[in-house]
């Protein structure tokens, strides 16, 4: 049984791997060597040498929000509860972390740093934001000949702490990242004041999934994990080596088993808010009456990064369903849903939506909708759908 009935539209880029004939065998393969040799091994995409500085932006990010996790819950820092002192409210009505703001900043201003940024959108911001090159202005004030080539430009999506409610207790969080080409034919109009208008920007950032050409995600948990895929064939699994302070490959072309360990991972209160045909899988599963036979077992972090990393590596299923009380579930889609999915698709995975729709084709009309979603091993997935039949 297939969960989607249409063909999937193509990924955005098909890339060859890079090879690793020889490993350092004390510094290993690096994710900055990997971003590099992916750029090498495929010369007929030069845009790929400009994906490299966004990486490394990324990756530096990262690498400051895994230390300013860590170093949180030391009191003198300040850095744990509400922002100013709990009166700050998102565009989407939730209460900020001090850290979702501080976090949102690290990442925006690496981002923007790298030079090849077009647009960005966060869960931290209202609308997303244009980011004017300065790069003639700063290089070049007498407006001598343009000395700062332009590039191919990017589009970012990202959730900076996604779990933050949670931070507090040293629980697990996650960055949630996804990088688009600018479309197009389309040009970010910047007025003479930097400025550039809503449409413009959302126009750039609303594309589906299929259109990703990076995604990925970092765990701060006992270890940091980073995860990544570079255009949805492969998905390689990172750590950082908090001594050398670079991310080591250790998971390389992760590959979800297509039957899970016997694990579901739902926030099973909203069970009678639910629709009948997940309550009765659910049912099945926990019994041992499912195709397995094999009773399931609950597990459920309550912040997605974690409880996808599980899914990533041992299988199972990972969802959060829409229900009475919220017909599309919590999950945004541009900067969680999707990227993950492209992610969990790339390890051989499955990611649908509530009517079984592949997620990574569903367009955004909104840069904070929300959509019902499933994730996790093929056969999982699909017994899970079975019951909607
Ligand atoms: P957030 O983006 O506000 O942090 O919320 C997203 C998180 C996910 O990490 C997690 O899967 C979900 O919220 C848990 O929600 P709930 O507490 O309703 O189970
Ligand atoms: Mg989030």
């Amino acid at each position: 049984m297939q969960a989607t009935a249409e063909a999937p539209a193509p990924l955005k880029m098909d890339l060859v791997e890079p090879v690793f004939p020889q490993v350092c065998e004390y510094a290993g393969i690096t994710l900055s060597r990997y971003v590099l040799e992916m750029a090498r091994a495929n010369p007929e995409q030069p845009e790929l040498n400009e994906l490299v500085s966004v990486m490394t932006s990324v990756e530096r990010a990262c690498k400051t929000i895994s230390k300013l996790v860590r170093t949180a819950p030391i009191e003198s820092s300040g850095l744990l509860g509400l922002e100013e002192g709990g009166g700050s409210i998102n565009v989407q009505g939730e209460e900020q972390k001090k850290l979702d703001v501080i976090t949102n900043t690290v990442l925006k201003n690496a981002l923007r740093f790298s030079g090849k940024m077009a647009v960005l959108a966060s869960e931290e911001e209202d609308a997303p934001v244009g980011v004017p090159d300065d790069a003639e202005t700063n290089y070049n004030p007498e407006n001598r000949e343009i000395i700062v080539e332009e590039g191919q430009k990017y589009v970012a999506v990202f959730d900076p702490l996604d779990g933050s409610s949670n931070v507090d207790a040293n629980i697990p969080t996650g960055t949630i990242f996804g990088i688009y080409e600018e479309p197009e034919g389309c040009s970010i109009n910047f007025g003479d004041d930097g400025t550039v208008s809503d449409q413009d920007c959302l126009d750039a950032t609303l594309q589906s999934g299929n259109r990703l050409v990076v995604a990925g995600y970092c765990l701060y948990s006992a270890a940091t994990s980073f995860v990544v895929s570079f255009g949805g064939k492969t998905c390689q699994g990172f750590t950082l080596d908090e001594s050398v302070g670079e991310f080591v490959l250790t998971q390389p072309n992760m590959a979800i088993p297509t039957r899970g360990k016997p694990i579901y991972s739902l926030n099973e209160a909203n069970r009678w808010q639910w629709e009948e045909p997940l309550r009765d899988y659910v049912t099945a599963i926990q019994k041992g009456d499912g195709q397995t036979g094999k009773q399931y077992t609950a597990r459920y972090l309550g912040s997605m990064v974690g409880d996808i990393h599980r899914t990533l590596l041992y299988g199972g299923i990972f969802g959060y369903p829409g229900d009475t009380k919220n017909p599309n579930g919590k999950l945004r889609l541009l900067y969680e849903a999707a990227p993950i999915a492209f992610l969990m698709e790339a390890a051989g995975g499955l990611a649908v939506g509530g009517a079984g729709e592949r997620i990574l084709d569903i367009k955004p009309d909104n840069v904070h909708q929300r959509v019902s979603c499933f994730f996790g091993s093929s056969e999982d997935v699909e017994e899970m759908r079975s019951y909607y039949k």
